[in-house]
C-alpha cells in the first residue's frame, strides 16, 4: 500500500518512526510522535521544541507532552470512538507494549505496514533530491583535484567533508566511503591511513543532505591514470550493468529484474561472485528507505520512487569498483539525477 490516504482511512494511528514524523510535520525534532485519531492529526512533543511546533506545524493540533496527565490525556478519545490502535510492530518495542498495555487497558493495539508511506515521492520531494544531487555533482568536481600521488585516504576524507560544509548542503546523508588501491575491494572501507599511488584506483562513495532530502552517489576512478587491465575491464563491465539496469527501470517492471539483468550481465565475464550486495535502495529522508533493489523483491516499480543503482565488483586482495546514480522513475524511462563523470580515467 502506497497511499497514505487509503491506507489511515477508518483508523487511528500511531505514527512513531521518526523518519515518517519528519514527513508528517516537516518539522525536526528528537522527541515527535504523531497520531491520527478519528480523523484528526495531532504531534506531540515537549517543552524544548514546542513552541517552534506549535509556529511551523499547521495541519495538526500541537500537543506538549511534558504536561502531559494520565487524567488529562487525548488518547481516552480511542475509546469514546473505537478502541483500536494501529501501529506499526517494526518501531514499537516490547517495552513500549508493556507500558502502554499498563496504561490504556482498554485500547487493542493492531499492527499496520507503514514501510512504504515514504516511498513514491510528490514533486517538492524530487525536487529536494535533484538539488541534493546538483550539490554532489559539483563537489564531486572539487574532490577530484585533491586526488593524487601521496595523499592518505584519511586526508582526502578531510576534503571531501570540509567540500561538504562549504556547499549549500546542510549535512552529509552518511559517513562518506574513500577506499584506494587493495581497500577498493571493500564496499564500506573507513578511511585509513593508506596514501594513494600513482596505479591505484579509488572509490568516493558519498553524499549530502539538503532540507532533510539525501543523495547519494558512488564513483570509482584511476588515481593518475595509469590501472591494470582487468581494472579496466571490471570498470567498463560495471559501467555495462549500471546502465542496463537504468535502461530497464521504468514504471512496471518487476524489481527483482534489474538485480537479475546486471548477475547476469557480470556472469557472462566470470565476475558474479564478485557482486556481494544489493543492487539499490530507495532514498529520501533516510539514506536507505523502500524499495531495496535486490533479488528477492518481486514488487513492481512505480512511479516518482526515487532508487539508487550500484553495482559493483570487488577483488578480494587486488582492488574493487562500485559505480552509483540516483534514478528518478517515470513511464516509460528513468531520470539519472547525477551528471557527475564516471569515467575511469577523469582529465583533471
Ligand atoms: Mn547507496
Amino acid at each position: 500500500m502506497y497511499s497514505l490516504n487509503d491506507l489511515i482511512k477508518n483508523k487511528n494511528i500511531w505514527f512513531k518512526n521518526p523518519d515518517d514524523c519528519l514527513y508528517l510535520t516537516n518539522f525536526e525534532s528528537s522527541n515527535l510522535n504523531v497520531f491520527y485519531i478519528s480523523g484528526e492529526w495531532y504531534a506531540l512533543t515537549d517543552d524544548r521544541y514546542i513552541e517552534a511546533a506549535k509556529s511551523k506545524i499547521k495541519n495538526m493540533k500541537v500537543i506538549n507532552i511534558s504536561d502531559f496527565s494520565f487524567k488529562n490525556n487525548f488518547l481516552p478519545k480511542i475509546i469514546e470512538t473505537d478502541n483500536t490502535l494501529y501501529i506499526d510492530e517494526n518501531n514499537f518495542t516490547l517495552r513500549e507494549y508493556k507500558n502502554f498495555k499498563d496504561r490504556y487497558k482498554k485500547i487493542k493495539i493492531l499492527h499496520i505496514d507503514l514501510s512504504n508511506i515514504r516511498t513514491i515521492k510528490n514533486d517538492e520531494e524530487i525536487n529536494l533530491i535533484k538539488k541534493a544531487c546538483k550539490i554532489t555533482d559539483s563537489i564531486f568536481k572539487k574532490f577530484i583535484e585533491y586526488v593524487k600521488p601521496g595523499i592518505s585516504e584519511k586526508k582526502l576524507e578531510k576534503v571531501i567533508l570540509k567540500l561538504i560544509i562549504e556547499s549549500e548542503a546542510d549535512n552529509i546523508s552518511f559517513w562518506p566511503i574513500i577506499a584506494a588501491g587493495e581497500n577498493s575491494a571493500s564496499p564500506h572501507w573507513k578511511a585509513s591511513d593508506y596514501i594513494l599511488k600513482k596505479d591505484d584506483i579509488i572509490t568516493l562513495d558519498f553524499g549530502v543532505k539538503y532540507k532533510n532530502y539525501v543523495s547519494d552517489m558512488t564513483r570509482t576512478f584511476a588515481v593518475k591514470n595509469d590501472v591494470s587491465i582487468e581494472e579496466e575491464k571490471i570498470h567498463s563491465l560495471v559501467l555495462r550493468g549500471l546502465n542496463l539496469a537504468i535502461k530497464n527501470a521504468k514504471v512496471g517492471v518487476e524489481i527483482k529484474k534489474l538485480d537479475e539483468l546486471v548477475r547476469k550481465e557480470f556472469e557472462k565475464e566470470g565476475y558474479e561472485k564478485n557482486f556481494n550486495h544489493a543492487l539499490g535502495h530507495g532514498i529520501g529522508i533516510n539514506i536507505h528507505e523502500n524499495p531495496l533493489i535486490y533479488s528477492y523483491n518481486s514488487e513492481i516499480l512505480k512511479e516518482n520512487m526515487i532508487i539508487t543503482i550500484e553495482p559493483g565488483i570487488y577483488i578480494p586482495g587486488k582492488y574493487g569498483c562500485r559505480i552509483e546514480q540516483d534514478i528518478l522513475i517515470k513511464k516509460d524511462k528513468a531520470i539519472e539525477l547525477n551528471k557527475a563523470n564516471k569515467n575511469l580515467n577523469l582529465k583533471r
